[in-house]
């Protein structure tokens, strides 16, 4: 097929899942065209089938705010028309389905009937879609896309719940590449990190305030009153300055790393022992599945998506959103006990594997298939 895949252009959350499902679909053969305002961060090579359009918006002194929106529409119309796309594929609701629809609209007059996906992927529901806003654009986008995902069970339900939808939403969960997400041999990063055998506790995020960052430090400084150990906090985003302070309030900074954005966050991973996610709200928990594909267990809340892909006591540990005394209890458990570890580790890869991209890349293609089929039966 020729898919039209369109996303933001960042690091981690809907951006990388997109940006991973075109790379899949490109190496089994399908044409894929990325529309995005910047060339995704993990679109990192040369690949005969995919392509990738910039939208760029007009600089005007009338513009306050820049019309991407329009832009990106009239993007949309130009590659669907140029490169004779099968069916767009919109990831992340605002604005990316309202601006799918405006295209489509304008390409049915032109005689074309262009089939749109539209994956739901977490905040875009849950926090930002909801608000007045935006809720009356995204529950219309919604109704009228020819095809609606989410990431997880839970995110479906969200929808639901927050938006006046009168139709079906498939759930196809996000998942994982082990040719690049897999334990690798890299004890000398280990060594360098933690000299003397400490534990390594790890947390990546975007830094926003729905990711509870404080509490992993807080949980951290409780495990390092326990044992040695480290703790690597990697990404970053607006929260950053506040964590480093709450590192000096509570004593901790000689044993805590912020290593910034990373981008073979693999290898990092494959040297850790515990990977903490705290967040307020989590559609899935993607970076939570990158860390069990390394083979390393996850300390969470059970926020949202993320009991179904965290298994309480066999992949890791779950507590309420903001009680840092389970979280912590629950972590020095499991990092004082090296058989459990390792249990541990071992069941986590098996729960990754079930989210393997080879399977779930056909889920895509079949639902891809389903939706131009069905429009082509109603026509
Ligand atoms: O808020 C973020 O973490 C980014 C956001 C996004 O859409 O860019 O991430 C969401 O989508 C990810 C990929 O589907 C999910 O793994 C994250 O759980 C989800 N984040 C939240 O729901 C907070």
């Amino acid at each position: 097929m020729n898919i039209g895949i369109v996303c933001y252009p960042t690091f981690g959350g809907s951006g990388v899942v997109a940006t991973e499902l075109g790379k899949g679909l490109a190496q089994r053969g399908h044409k894929v065209h990325f529309i995005s305002y910047s060339q995704p961060v993990r679109l990192d090579y040369f690949s005969e089938n995919i392509f990738f359009h910039e939208v760029s918006v007009l600089k005007y002194p009338l513009f306050e705010h820049e019309p991407y929106e329009t832009a990106l529409a009239s993007k949309m119309v130009d590659i669907v028309k140029s490169d004779q796309l099968d069916l767009l594929h919109v990831h992340y609701a605002i604005p990316h389905a309202s601006a799918a629809m405006l295209a489509k609209m304008i390409l049915k007059e032109q005689g074309i009937d262009i089939p749109v996906i539209t994956t739901l992927h977490g905040t875009d529901i849950t926090l930002v879609g909801r608000e007045a806003t935006f809720e009356p654009v995204v529950s219309w986008s919604i109704n009228h896309s020819d095809g609606v995902t989410a990431v997880s069970e839970s995110l479906k339900q969200d929808t639901y719940a927050n938006f006046h939808i009168k139709r079906d939403i498939r759930v196809i969960p996000n998942f994982i590449d082990f040719t690049r997400f897999s334990k690798k041999p890299k004890e000398h990063f280990k060594k360098a990190i933690a000299p003397n055998g400490e534990r390594i506790l790890v947390h990546t995020s975007n830094f926003r305030k729905v990711k509870r960052v404080e509490d992993v430090i807080r949980v951290f400084a409780r495990v390092a009153e326990a044992m040695p150990a480290r703790l690597l906090l990697i990404g970053d985003g607006p929260e950053r300055s506040h964590m480093e302070k709450i590192c000096r309030e509570l004593n901790t900074c000689d044993k805590v790393t912020f290593l910034g954005k990373q981008e073979a966050i693999e290898e990092i991973l494959s040297v850790c022992d515990l990977f903490i996610m705290p967040s307020e709200s989590e559609s899935f928990g993607l970076a939570a599945l990158e860390a069990m594909a390394c083979e390393v267990p996850v300390l969470s809340s059970n926020a949202g998506g993320i009991p179904e892909v965290n298994i309480h006591g066999e992949t890791g540990f779950m507590s309420n959103v903001g009680d840092v005394e389970d979280m912590a209890h629950h972590a020095i458990t499991l990092l004082s006990d090296d058989d459990m570890l390792l249990r541990f580790r071992k069941q986590a890869l098996a729960q990754a594997q079930r989210f393997d991209l080879e399977k779930v890349i056909v889920e895509y293609t079949d639902f891809y298939e389903e939706t131009v089929l069905r429009k082509k039966v109603l026509v």
